[in-house]
């Protein structure tokens, strides 16, 4: 998904869904917790999103990017920034969840095994996740060591979509390569979203298809006339 927002002719249907999305990532949205193991996750209460992927790939820079909050997430030049999974409510409709990076190999490797086997444990034992957000750099393309992950999506059941990021930093004919070659990997998954969100949380690129997408899996607005 290259991001209808992008065209100039929008369907109606696409503009609705955009404002809805607009809508949802505009109104309150709030720190519920940091868990760090799987004692203290907050208790499950509606659907739930996740942001899962390398260390350094844009995990929390794309959740302040979506919610236009700048710092809410925190974000760094040192990988392995995110070492708990950190909870945020949109509205009392949508929880998303900011995840520790994988595959960062400067980590000690108890941190490594800590951050790994919670957020796996969380990952497969989540009923009220709706979705995994699968964010892969564009400068690199899919992985090995991403595709290690799809496979435990695919075993556990997990619903996952791929989010291109940092597409700011290549030309676009390059982007256009990378799109087409992360289309091809998740076809090839059964419990993967048949389609790729081409993101820069620098530029606001897919920020607002993305948003629609995720509100797509809320609870319904109780006060819209619209929804
Ligand atoms: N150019 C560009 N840089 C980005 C973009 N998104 C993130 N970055 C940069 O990438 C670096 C890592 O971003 P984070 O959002 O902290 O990455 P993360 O996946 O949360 O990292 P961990 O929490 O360590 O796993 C930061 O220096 C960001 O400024 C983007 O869309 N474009
Ligand atoms: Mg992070």
């Amino acid at each position: 998904m290259s991001g209808p927002e992008t065209g100039d002719h929008l369907s109606e249907d696409d503009a609705l869904r955009l404002e809805q999305g607009r809508k949802l990532f505009a109104g309150q949205c709030d720190f519920i917790a940091a868990s760090t193991s799987i004692a203290n996750l907050p208790p499950m209460d509606g659907p739930e999103v996740a942001f899962a992927g390398r260390s350094n790939v844009g995990k929390s820079s794309l959740v302040n990017a979506l919610t236009g909050r700048k710092t809410l997430a925190r974000t760094s030049q040192t990988p392995g920034r995110t070492k708990q999974l950190i909870f945020f409510d949109l509205a009392q409709r949508m929880r998303l969840v900011d995840l520790p990076g994988y595959g960062y190999a400067k980590a000690s490797k108890s941190d490594i095994k800590t951050w790994t086997g919670l957020t796996l444990a969380f990952l497969k034992g989540r009923q009220t996740l709706m979705r995994v957000m699968l964010l892969i750099d564009s400068r690199r393309g899919v992985l090995d060591v991403d595709r290690e992950i799809m496979k435990i999506f695919d075993d556990s059941a997990v619903s996952w979509a791929l989010v291109l990021t940092k597409m700011d930093k290549l030309k676009k004919q390059e982007q256009d390569a990378v799109i087409a070659a992360a289309e091809k990997e998740a076809a090839t998954h059964v419990a993967a979203w048949p389609g790729v969100f081409a993101t820069s949380s620098e530029k606001g690129l897919g920020i607002a298809e993305l948003r629609a997408h995720i509100t797509n899996l809320s609870r319904p607005n109780p006060n819209a006339m619209d929804a």
